[in-house]
């Protein structure tokens, strides 16, 4: 097995983050909370620690200032085992101002970077991902394989397998074929999975065939990577892997957990109500590979008089008298009398209201932070630092996307969202 002195990481932080919008529309991707407490970074950066590789770069478009205090605040390594977590942002960049052209372009841009650093294999992550990874594992299977290249391999039925680069593999996980994203049911039939592979699958019960698809999770011998990107390529999905076809020895290494894109609005307010199911899919509550974020040191949280159904609430909230359902509270929630949530996910808040805050509100009617008396509010997400006056009731039920409310709620992939410090005016009905 590599040292974790070999292996440096490399988490991609997010282009634009159009499809997250208006999620991102004030921070950066890797920045955007989950599951109450943590942020989206928090994921591959614990699976990298949990794997003991604490060598990590994150590349990312915008350089807020959130993202920085977060990395700063919450990742202190041991002075004498030289780890790390390391913004590099295209704007940084010396020899250009522009945005990172895709994947491969922001590795490229930053091999500079890499090469002051000890390391024989680098570990691409994405950074909008849910899912719990022992790269120690991926690592291994690379090394023992003699691959130039593996790639992280989900089983996927193939139904489901839109919006995913898919691969041929033989029966020892030598990709053969990669097809980035394909649409036609005759590529996509012909890249299942052979019967003997198929078998061998946990899933096989379920009956449908499966594709592999690639989890944009890649390891790379340190000069297969230059070799790679001495060109002008873009993406590595797109490009970049299928052109090292017949050029590279690239394996797959096959994971079969939970593993969830979060890339959209819809699927990032899905995968964080999951977790307040009864038995959740991802597990935040295993000791043995914890989630790191920052440490606040918030109060416990205050639930008076509510009959609550599957609800996760962060630290430092305040929740009275209300009927919630199914719903995920962030940090400093604050919930008032009379409310009936359902599907809600409310990251809570960046602080709290002083009495002289809550006195220059009601001077100029504008609602506290948190969720005002007697709202119903029904398949949303409410983004930090949210105002949602008294008796405001928000829907989402068979809205069409767009803008409502003069703009104060939007409507995204069916869910409606009221943004980052956005207020929305007593009884507005949307
Ligand atoms: P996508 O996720 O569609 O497919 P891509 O848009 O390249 O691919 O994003 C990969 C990761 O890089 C994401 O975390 C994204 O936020 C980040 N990213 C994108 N552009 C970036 C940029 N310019 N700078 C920094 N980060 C950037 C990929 C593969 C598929 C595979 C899916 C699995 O191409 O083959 O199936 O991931 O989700
Ligand atoms: P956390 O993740 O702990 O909520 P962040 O570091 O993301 O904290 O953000 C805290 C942010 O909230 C900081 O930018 C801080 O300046 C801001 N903040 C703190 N108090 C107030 C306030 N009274 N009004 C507006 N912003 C505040």
């Amino acid at each position: 097995m590599a040292t974790r002195k070999q292996v440096l990481a490399v988490i991609m932080g997010g282009g634009r983050g159009t499809r997250l919008h208006p999620l991102t529309a004030e921070r950066c991707k890797p920045a955007v909370p989950l599951a109450g407490k943590y942020r989206l970074v928090d994921i591959p950066i614990s699976n990298c620690i949990n794997s003991d590789i604490n060598r990590i770069f994150l590349l990312t478009q915008f350089n807020t200032a959130s993202l920085h205090r977060h990395i700063r605040e919450t990742y202190h390594f041991d002075p004498f085992g030289g780890g790390f977590v390391d913004i590099l942002s295209a704007e940084q960049t010396e020899k250009s101002v522009d945005w990172y052209q895709g994947t491969a372009d922001a590795v490229r841009r930053n091999l500079n970077h890499f090469r002051a650093f000890d390391h024989d294999l680098v570990l691409i992550l994405s950074g909008d991902q849910l899912y719990k990874m022992d790269f120690r594992k991926l690592i291994s299977a690379h090394i023992e394989s003699g691959a130039d290249v593996t790639l992280s391999a989900i089983p996927v039925p193939l139904s489901r397998v839109e919006g995913l680069g898919l691969m041929k593999v033989n029966d020892s996980l030598e990709i053969a074929d990669f097809a980035e994203k394909p649409k036609d049911p005759a590529v996509i039939a012909d890249l299942a999975l052979s019967p003997a592979l198929e078998k061998q699958l946990s899933a096989h019960a379920a009956g449908e065939k499966h594709c592999l698809a690639s989890m944009g999770i890649y390891v790379f011998n340190r000069k297969a990577l230059a070799e790679a990107l001495d060109n002008t390529m873009a993406d590595f999905g797109k490009e970049v892997i299928p052109s090292l076809r017949g050029r590279k020895k690239l394996c797959a290494h096959i994971f079969e957990g939970y593993w969830e894109d979060i890339g959209t609005v819809k699927a990032f307010f899905e995968a964080n109500l999951a977790l307040a199911q009864p038995l959740p899919p991802f597990n935040f509550f295993d000791p043995s590979s914890p989630v790191y974020t920052l440490d606040r040191y918030l109060p416990p949280s205050k639930i008076n008089l509510c009959t609550v159904d599957n609800i996760v609430v962060g630290d430092g909230s305040i929740v009275s008298n209300g009927v919630l359902t199914h719903c995920v509270f962030g940090i400093r929630s604050y919930v008032a009398d009379g409310c009936i949530l359902e599907d809600v996910v409310l990251m809570g808040a960046d602080y709290y209201e002083t009495p002289e805050d809550l006195a220059e509100n009601k001077q100029l009617c504008r609602p506290n932070l948190g969720v005002g008396k007697n709202c119903t509010i029904r398949g949303a997400i409410i983004d930090k630092n949210a105002r949602v006056g008294e008796g405001c009731t928000l829907d989402a039920t068979g809205k069409a996307d767009g803008r409502y409310a003069a703009g104060a709620v939007i409507v995204r992939d069916g869910v409606l969202v009221v943004p980052r410090g956005g207020i929305v005016p007593p009884n507005t009905v949307v």
